[in-house]
């Protein structure tokens, strides 16, 4: 049913975690559901990427990893530009080990992802544990942060298929509170009562893949075919000469391809 609901419709729907509900509210009202992926490597590049783009997209996803330089500077940098141009904070830091360790990872070292990224992610390879674990280091102190699950990949040959995929959604579905949705590339809303937010890499225009196994799909055959919620787009965007001509393009393919999908 959510497939063919409104965003702001879904905001309001029960089982619906905090961080989707005003996930969803921005969405509708920027009227954007792209996510750029900035896969850059200093902090001049990272926030000068989200000035560019930070009016046509819902969510900003970093790998803070790749930051030669990554520090209080880029933290505070980050979440001043998001608050200016109102866009949520994604670390794809694909958090995969045991509880105690991810607690660490999450609010420890130089990153400290904890104190800036609304959203995180993590794979449930190492059993429902790793979802307490991150859920409890987010919630000392109490800050809103929410988990999406890796459910399945764009990589070609990933083993992220089938019974896997499927006990992701089961283990979400126990946690409605803290887990938002899931990284996927359709939409695993399959039960009455589902309002998971899925977001799908893997998207590019003018590209099937990029010599490292990476598959690229179009807007339109993820959100309309596939049935996903936010788009997912990298070197589409930051490999572009004028990156917010490109983002304002890639805005629109995928808003067009949720209006005609929901239909009037
Ligand atoms: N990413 C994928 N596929 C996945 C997952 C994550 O591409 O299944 I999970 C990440 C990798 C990169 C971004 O940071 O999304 C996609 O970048 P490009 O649009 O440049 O391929």
């Amino acid at each position: 049913a959510t497939i063919t609901q409104s965003y702001q419709e879904r905001a309001s729907l029960p089982n619906t975690s905090p961080v989707a509900s005003y996930l969803l509210r921005l969405i509708a009202t920027k009227q954007t559901n792209l996510c750029v992926s900035a896969d850059v490597s200093t902090t001049r590049e990272l926030l000068q990427l989200a000035e560019e783009v930070g009016d046509s997209i819902c969510m900003l996803k970093t790998h803070a990893d790749i930051i030669n330089d990554f520090g209080p500077r880029t933290i505070q940098g980050l979440k001043e530009i998001a608050a200016k141009k109102h866009f949520l904070i994604f670390e794809d830091r694909k958090f995969g080990d045991i509880g105690s360790t991810v607690q660490k990872q999450f609010t420890a070292g130089p990153l400290q992802i904890v104190r800036w990224a609304n959203i995180i992610n993590a794979h449930i390879f190492p059993g429902p544990a790793i979802i307490t674990a991150l859920s409890q280091a987010a919630h000392k102190p109490p800050l809103l942060r929410s988990l999406l699950i890796l459910a399945e990949m764009s990589s070609a040959g990933n083993l992220m298929t089938g019974s896997y995929t499927e006990q992701c959604v089961v283990e979400a579905r126990k946690n409605p509170e803290f887990v938002m949705g899931f990284i996927a590339q359709r939409s695993l809303n399959e039960q009455p009562g589902d309002n998971f937010v899925t977001m799908t890499p893997g998207v590019q225009i003018g590209a099937t893949g990029d010599g490292l196994g990476q598959q690229y799909n179009t807007p339109e055959q993820v959100i309309i075919e596939a049935g996903t919620d936010i788009i997912i787009v990298g070197r589409g965007v930051y490999g572009a000469q004028d990156k917010r001509a490109k983002a304002e393009e890639y805005r629109v393919r995928a808003w067009k391809a949720y209006e005609e999908r929901i239909g009037p």
